[in-house]
Formats: C-alpha cells, structure tokens, sequence
C-alpha cells in the first residue's frame, strides 16, 4: 500500500501561497517539527521572525541610549551591561502568528504553520538593573522600546518598537540579552543586544535594540497600537496581544511524504512525543493525544524551568488504516487549546490544536 503514489505527478499551479508570502517565508524560517525533541532548540534551527531587514550592527563600540523621563539620557556600553549580574533564563518564544496558515480565509502576512516556536537558553541581565541605574520618574506611564530596523508597514514608515508598563520592565525576568544557548548572538537574532520579555508573544522581545525611552504618555508605535492586536474584523479595534496562549505540538511519528508531509508509520506501538506551554509561566496541567477524535491523556514530563515547554510522552498502538492524530494542552488556569483552528481577522494566536495524517500499514 502506497498512499503517496498519486502525489508523483504534481501539476504546476497558478497560486494558493501569494509570491509575496512565500518571499517572507524565504526570510523567515520556522523551525522543523522534529527539533522539538530537544529541550533547548539548536541555534540554527530556532525560527526567526524579522518584519524589515536585519540592520548592520557591531558589538565594537556599541551603545544602548536611554532617554525620556529621567534624570539625564545615558549611553550604556555593551561592556557596561556585560559587567552588570548576569542571568540565564531558558525561555519558549513564540511567534504571535503561528498557525496563521491554517486559518480560513487567511490573512496575507508570514504563512506561518505550526513552526514559529523555539526554546534558548538566554544569558544577559535583568532590564532593572538598568533602568534602576538611570531613575525612572514616578510619572513614567510606559517605557518604549526600538530596535534599529525600519521600514514600512500599511503605509506606516517607523522603528520597530514596543512598550511595556514601567512594573513590567521592571520584572527581574525581563532581559537584557547578548548570548543564545551559550554563544554569542547571532546578527538574526538580534546582535548585539535585544530583550527577552519571558511568556509573551515573540513580538514583545525587541531585537537589535538601541533606544530606551521612559514615556509619559502612552506609547503609539505602530508595532504597538495598529499591529498586534486581536479582531474579530478590519473595523474591530481589538484586544492587544500579549502573553503566550496554552498551546502544544507532537513530532509527527514515522517517515514523510516529501512533498505532502503526510506519515507512514508501522503498525504496533509508536512512541509519540512534543512539548506544551503557557503564557506567562503558567504551567501545563495536562496534555491529550487525539487518535481520530479520541482523546486520551498522555504523561507530561517534570517542568524543568518557568518559561520553558514542557515534554510530554505518549504510547499509541497504531492500527493499519489512515489516522488523524492532534494534541491539546490544558493548563493550570483551567485554558485549553481549541481543537479547530481560532479565528482572527490578522490571523494572531491561533492556538488550535495540531493535526497530523498517518497511514499505518
Ligand atoms: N527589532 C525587531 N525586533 C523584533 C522583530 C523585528 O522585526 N524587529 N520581530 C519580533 C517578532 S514578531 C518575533 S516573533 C521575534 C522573533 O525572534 P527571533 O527571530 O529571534 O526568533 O522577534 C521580535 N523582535
Ligand atoms: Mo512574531
């Protein structure tokens, strides 16, 4: 039995994908499914999400400006945060829109599957240690953040930036970061510094910063107030999105089809294993494996750190015959996954649960 024999012939096509979004997926690789049996994703093989270009930076001579409301602007050097205390933190970044492909009728932006997740091991120090350095003024309302790529975005010329609220920023997880799983960052990365902001969506996490800005009014970045945002529709003013949804993944089991993706696992007991997380640090309480719309509990691997996935392990006993196998986390706070994808008129946090074809034979 072959059922990818009548993949052999694959008509050329006029479009599904537009040029454009397969041009942003040239430049912004997810990670493949299979990583997800390392606790700590692999430098390379950790997705990258970059809206402009990656901008040309160096560590020499680098410095971090910060300015607004307080006392006097500071030029902060990379030596300068180096020498502050330093923190390792293995954090899950996840890209707002994963799983924005899956979703009918979908939002032309990054054709994000299931991918656009990763785990590092993230060293550099504690945002605060800076800021209590210059001293905030009490009538700081929010603090911004900007990287050094700009470019357009809906018509929108701007930095790419961010806020958070001053007790946030404030945090002892929030980072400062200048090395991943150990090495130095990488120029996609972020190079030389960016900010981890630990169970929030990716978007929160400014790479190749350079300006720091205590604001007393809110901050209307583009990134901030236009992007980013829950809605229902176009008109919708939306919710803005912020920490991570309860969300899992499974490595798909067996071999693959090429092109199509699909599986072919023997029949017997098949080890299936993935991860699970929550936004926040919140923990996974429990993790389900669906075998064709039955779900049965799989065992959820120790926590090992606050913002990190957590692995979990699952027998299935495969039967010949075609199979739809998908996973769902539920955590702590009582959220769980939906089984069918979430609808979102940007196609933004989509935790709907995974689904994999398998043919057993
Ligand atoms: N300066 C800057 N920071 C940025 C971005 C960006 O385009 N520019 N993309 C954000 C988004 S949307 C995500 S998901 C993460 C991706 O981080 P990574 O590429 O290191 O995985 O970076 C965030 N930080
Ligand atoms: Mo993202």
């Amino acid at each position: 039995m072959n059922p990818f024999a009548d993949t052999s012939s694959r008509p050329h096509r006029e479009a599904d994908f537009s040029r454009e979004e397969v041009g942003l997926a040239n430049r912004n690789h997810g990670f493949a499914l299979e990583a997800l049996r390392y606790d700590v994703t692999p430098i390379g093989m950790h997705y990258l999400l970059t809206h402009f270009d990656i901008p040309d930076m160096s560590a020499e001579g680098f410095s971090l400006e910060i300015g607004g409301a307080i006392e006097n602007t500071v030029s902060i050097s990379l030596d300068e945060i180096k020498a502050l205390p330093s923190i390792t933190q293995t954090v899950t970044l996840e890209c707002a829109g994963n799983g924005r492909a899956h979703i009918t009728p979908r939002h032309p932006s990054m054709p994000w599957s299931n991918e656009a997740v990763g785990t590092a091991s993230w060293t550099g120090t504690s945002l605060k240690n800076v800021l209590q350095q210059v001293g905030l003024k009490p009538e700081t309302v929010e603090i911004a953040f900007f990287g050094a790529d700009a470019g357009f975005d809906k018509g929108h010329e701007h930095f790419y930036g961010r806020s958070l609220s001053p007790e946030h920023a404030m945090s002892d997880e929030v980072m400062l970061v200048y090395a991943m799983n150990g090495a130095p960052l990488l120029p996609q990365h972020g190079a030389p510094l960016r900010m981890i902001v630990p169970g929030w969506y990716g978007m929160a996490s400014v790479k190749w910063l350079i300006r720091v800005e205590a604001l007393t009014a809110k901050f209307d970045g583009y990134q901030q107030v236009d992007g980013y945002h829950y809605r229902e529709n176009a008109d919708d003013p939306g919710a803005p999105v912020r920490e991570l949804r309860v969300k899992s993944l499974m490595i798909p089991p067996g071999i693959p089809d090429w092109y199509t993706r699909r599986r072919m696992v023997d029949a017997g007991s098949v080890a299936l294993q993935g991860r699970a997380w929550s936004g926040n640090g919140v923990e996974v309480a429990k993790i389900e494996v669906g075998v064709d719309g039955t779900w049965h509990e799989a065992t959820l691997r120790p926590r090992q750190e606050t913002y990190a996935w957590t692995g979990w392990d699952f027998t299935w006993m495969a039967e010949p015959g075609e199979h739809v196998l998908a996973c769902r986390a539920t955590d702590v706070n009582g959220q769980t996954q939906p089984v069918d994808t979430r609808w979102d008129n940007s196609g933004l946090g989509n935790n709907g649960a995974q689904h994999v074809h398998v043919t057993v034979r």
